[in-house]
């Protein structure tokens, strides 16, 4: 394999995408971009190509952590309100032709996970992340291995009102849609500021996002009994929701309800446990 010892790691979500150059378990070099809404993947990752321009030939392979689901190195929407992906994106195809690298991809959540479990608040053990951000998403390591596929997309679960996402009730897109609809001009950042200055629409509006998220977790302890979930994303690790959530978690009789944590890797661990996973997919023997 031609070029460096590191990995170029890229998480692109729904409102920015971060780019970096990781070199073992150390992030060395780091850029962010927005994902502008409008413009599509070939524009999403030519953005993505001149960000990573300061490193080219420092990397051998490219790993990427997208919103959205990932198969056979296609990837599509299944919110496209989250990310406007068309179907069957052919993204390994195109990111190979573009850096004349290796790639590999993942989810973006799976990969935070992933992250986390391996250099984050999972400390080595098994763990279910939590991405409250333009969606919803999430990740499962059980018995030390990430669960790929459909699993962990609790942004998708059905909404308890009606028949429409859990995530479109939760995320930074319903913090602001719900400001708005209450006469207020803030997007979530502003939702938040608003929130800790004792305003109520927007304690209103954290705590309503705060208790579907307590559900949900309560609903995952049900159903993996994991020993912590971990929240990350932009939401999910804002001033006070996770203090929210837990004060939310409704009890299970006498049982303790799974402990929360904050992501350590903060907004990191998509890009930290890609490139891992990127690391050990191009180091495996060809087959
Ligand atoms: C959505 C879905 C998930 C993603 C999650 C968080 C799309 C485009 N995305 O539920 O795959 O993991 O959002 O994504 O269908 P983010 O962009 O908010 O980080």
């Amino acid at each position: 394999m031609m070029g460096g010892a590191g990995v170029l790691a890229i998480d692109l979500g729904g409102t920015k995408t971060l780019v970096a150059l990781v070199e073992g378990s150390a992030v060395v070099g780091e850029a962010t971009v927005p994902t502008e809404r409008g413009d599509g993947p070939d524009r999403w990752l030519q953005a993505v190509f001149d960000a990573a321009a300061p490193w080219r030939g420092r990397f051998s392979g490219v790993g990427l952590a997208v919103t959205g689901f990932v198969r056979d190195g296609c990837w599509s929407a299944m919110n496209p309100a989250t990310l406007g992906i068309p179907s069957n994106y052919p993204l390994l195809h195109q990111v190979e032709a573009l850096f004349s690298l290796p790639a590999m991809a993942v989810n973006d959540a799976q990969a935070a996970a992933w992250g986390e479990h391996v250099l984050g608040a999972g400390e080595g053990e098994d763990l279910v992340f939590l991405t409250i951000s333009t969606g919803v998403g999430g990740g499962i390591v059980s018995n030390g291995r990430l669960l790929g596929g459909l699993a962990g997309h609790f942004g998708l679960l059905a909404g308890e009102e009606d028949d429409t996402f859990l995530e479109e009730r939760v995320s930074g897109r319903w913090m602001a849609a719900e400001a708005a609809r209450r006469g207020h001009a803030a997007d979530a950042r502003e939702v938040f500021a608003q929130a800790s200055s004792g305003e109520a629409w927007a304690r209103e509006i954290v705590s309503a996002s705060a208790g579907r998220v307590a559900r949900l977790c309560r609903n995952i302890q049900l159903a993996l009994d994991p020993p912590r979930i971990v929240l990350g994303g932009g939401i999910g690790l804002a001033d006070g929701f996770i203090d929210a959530v837990s004060a939310l978690m409704p009890p299970l009789g006498a049982v303790p309800p799974v402990a929360l944590c904050r992501a350590r890797l903060g907004v990191r661990a998509g890009i930290l446990g890609v490139g891992d996973l990127a690391r050990a997919a191009f180091s495996a023997p060809a087959r």
